[in-house]
């Protein structure tokens, strides 16, 4: 085949609407092992490594019905106000921690954590300290505050919130004018961290504060401005909590975005005072949910227990009603941390899911998080489709990089998404791969033969090896698969191309799946032993008329089931591409339908929302975020994310020239 062949086609058209039907024959639905199920919040939170607490009034500790809720259902607990500075230095040099204590202790014999709430904040804040004018003499107040009240708490509290709500409503992003701020200027809380981590190294140290959810709002941008700052110099902060005061319609849309964002900086992330108005079922879900999407966010903490021991009781927006009666929001809420009340109250055995993944999918995209970057003897308009593994601390990226005058492969490396635009392209015609036509990479470590493979397209199945993933000089030059294209490729292909290759293995065989941009998907088979040699018995997996399974297949094993996924991108009635998914108990065996219409796909740019804006109508080629980096290509359950290619949607021309960028989606609908 010609490499250049590949280049210069694909005109998207608009199709028909797809049928929803099994590709080959209905496997058999595999069920998910139990998961185990705790009763109460705090147990059941423990269970993914995080918290669950609550404000607390020392004023109430005498109530028992308020403390019977308060040990059975919360592991960590908040002074409402008993560690504000009103209550601690009311006058200058003179401690009271007497509330204080009477939570700290309570807490530690019950095996609560303790979060301190809170060292510097402009509210609640005698007006011995708020008359101050000279700055040498409030630093020397405010750093004395934090070292005695730490000093104090040293070995009970878990994390601080250092500084409270320093930043200004409103779209201005900067800080509110406080004495801190007026009198010392903005640097004031680093100071402030500084003197805390000197004072208590052990405690995490966490920026708090409220209306920073929304994440395009000016407020979170600004709170995320200084936590990207702090963190590039070193300036001690561990983690971010956002308050969560919600309205009746729960978190923003982009609630979980502005977790893994503030997450993506290297920080943790903890909702710390949550109360919702009207307190629905679905809002709380939601909210418990955006968590345990987010590996950082390490905890939740509700703003009290009873509707009436809110500062917002009018509002009723907590789980317990007055009398201490779970609402249904407590159900929703333990039930989106994995819980099961219903199946601990009648003693049923917790029920078992009937599939390891959802049978539809939601999404959350980030923006564009990797374009390319030209050099002199590069010119490219697009980066495409990325294979992705996470290995030693790292995501390693490679990626096709298109232009009109050809194809070829870049590799990057970076922590953290957040670093993704930055890293450094390595272009690998460089390298022993080579220029000339190399398109649409996978990667994956074979444990056997401890070496990392790059699969290809050349026109041929082509790949390299390379001991050392990060050494992107490391790789081999290319080898092919096959001698030539398989006969029931070439009975087959039409007017089409041979591309998007992708090699999985179980325990005896691996396969390596291939599209032909006419409808059909490949499948060959090699044993384990003879890989990368032997791939015969080439056969079609699966077929559907040409733009319903058109290209970049992509197979996987679900991790903790008998199920594997198949994904095939798919050309819409728009002409936008969108991916199909089926699932099937073998990798030689038929594909039943997952999501894989239209109107119910795996994902499209209908069921994907984009917090920070709509850059891409087309999801197309891309992999997901696996669990593991070696040859079972094995993904969580849940949780998935997806590296994806998109762009502009008013882009068009010269399907070579077009501006492919990549972005990751988020499931949002991860019900584990
Ligand atoms: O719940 C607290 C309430 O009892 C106090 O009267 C009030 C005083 O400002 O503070 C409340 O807690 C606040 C928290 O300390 C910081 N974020 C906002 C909370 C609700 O106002």
């Amino acid at each position: 085949m010609n490499p250049l062949k590949r280049l210069g086609r694909r005109r998207a058209s608009v199709l028909s609407l797809l049928a929803v039907a099994a590709l080959v024959t209905p496997g058999a639905a595999t069920a998910a092992p139990d998961a185990v199920r705790a009763s109460t919040l705090g147990a059941q939170a423990a269970q993914s490594g995080r918290y669950f607490g609550t404000a607390v009034a020392a004023g109430r500790l005498g109530d028992g019905t308020y403390t019977g809720i308060l040990d059975r259902e919360f592991n960590s607990v908040t002074p409402e106000n008993e560690m504000k500075w009103d209550t601690i230095e009311r006058s200058r040099g003179s401690f009271n921690f007497g509330p204080g204590d009477q939570i700290a202790n309570r807490a530690a014999s019950h095996g609560q954590r303790l979060r301190g709430h809170t060292l510097v904040w402009h509210s609640q804040l005698p007006s011995w300290v708020s008359s101050i004018r000279d700055a040498n003499t409030l630093r020397s107040v405010m750093n004395n505050h934090i070292t005695q009240v730490m000093n104090h708490y040293k070995g009970k509290v878990y994390a601080w919130d250092v500084v409270n709500e320093a930043f200004a409503d409103g779209g201005s992003g900067q800080m509110r004018s406080s004495v801190f701020r007026d009198v010392l200027g903005t640097g004031f809380i680093e100071q402030a961290f500084r003197t805390a981590r000197s004072a208590d190294p052990a405690a995490k140290l966490c920026y708090n504060d409220y209306n920073i959810e929304n994440w395009s709002d000016a407020k979170t941008q600004g709170v995320y401005r200084m936590v990207r700052d702090f963190k590039a110099r070193g300036v001690p902060i561990d983690c971010v909590g956002l308050q969560s005061h919600f309205g009746a319609g729960g978190p923003p849309s982009s609630f979980q975005t502005t977790l893994s964002n503030f997450a993506a900086l290297g920080v943790d992330v903890q909702i710390t005072e949550l109360d919702i108005a009207q307190a629905s079922t679905a809002a709380y879900a939601n909210t418990v949910r955006a968590c345990l999407n987010v590996a950082r966010c390490t905890g939740i903490t509700v703003w009290g227990i009873r509707d009436s021991d809110s500062w917002r009781s009018g509002e009723n927006p907590l789980l317990f009603d007055r009398s201490g009666n779970k609402k249904p929001a407590y159900q929703s809420t333990l039930t989106a941390l994995g819980g099961s009340a219903a199946a601990q109250r009648t003693g049923a055995p917790s029920p078992r899911s009937a599939t390891a993944l959802p049978s539809s999918f939601r999404w959350s995209s980030s923006g564009p998080l990797v374009a390319p970057k030209p050099d002199a003897t590069h010119r490219i308009a697009g980066i495409k489709d990325p294979s992705v593994v996470y290995y030693n601390g790292k995501y390693h990226v490679f990626a096709s990089t298109a232009s009109p005058s050809g194809y070829n492969l870049v590799y990057l490396s970076f922590s953290d998404w957040s670093q993704a635009g930055s890293a450094t392209h390595h272009y690998l015609d460089r390298t022993a791969i080579g220029a000339g036509y190399r398109a649409a990479p996978q990667v994956f470590y074979n444990t056997q033969q401890r070496l990392w493979y790059l699969v290809y397209q050349t026109g041929n199945a082509s790949y390299s090896t390379n001991p050392d993933i990060s050494n992107p000089n490391g790789w081999s030059a290319p080898r092919n698969f096959y001698s030539s294209m398989p006969d029931i490729i070439r009975q087959n292909i039409g007017n089409g191309y041979w591309v998007d290759m992708w090699v999985i293995c179980d325990s005896a065989n691996c396969y390596l799946f291939s599209s032909d941009d006419n409808g059909h998907l490949y499948r060959s088979q090699t044993t384990v032993g003879q890989f990368p040699n032997g791939f015969t018995n080439t056969v079609i997996a699966a077929q559907d008329s040409k733009y319903a399974l058109f290209e970049a297949s992509n197979v996987y094993k679900v991790q903790g089931s008998n199920q594997y996924l198949l994904l095939v991108e798919a050309i819409g009635s728009d002409g936008r591409r969108y991916f199909r998914s089926w699932t099937s108990s073998s990798l030689a065996g038929s594909w039943s339908p997952l999501a894989a219409s239209e109107s119910n796909p795996f994902a499209k740019s209908s069921n994907v929302t984009f917090p920070a804006g709509t850059w891409t109508r087309d999801i197309s080629h891309g992999e997901m975020i696996r669990a593991g980096y070696d040859q079972t290509l094995t993904i969580p359950a849940c949780k998935l994310q997806y590296l994806y290619q998109g762009k502009d949607p008013n882009a068009g021309g010269d399907y070579d020239n077009l501006p492919w960028r990549l972005g990751l989606l988020t499931q949002t609908n991860s019900t584990c």
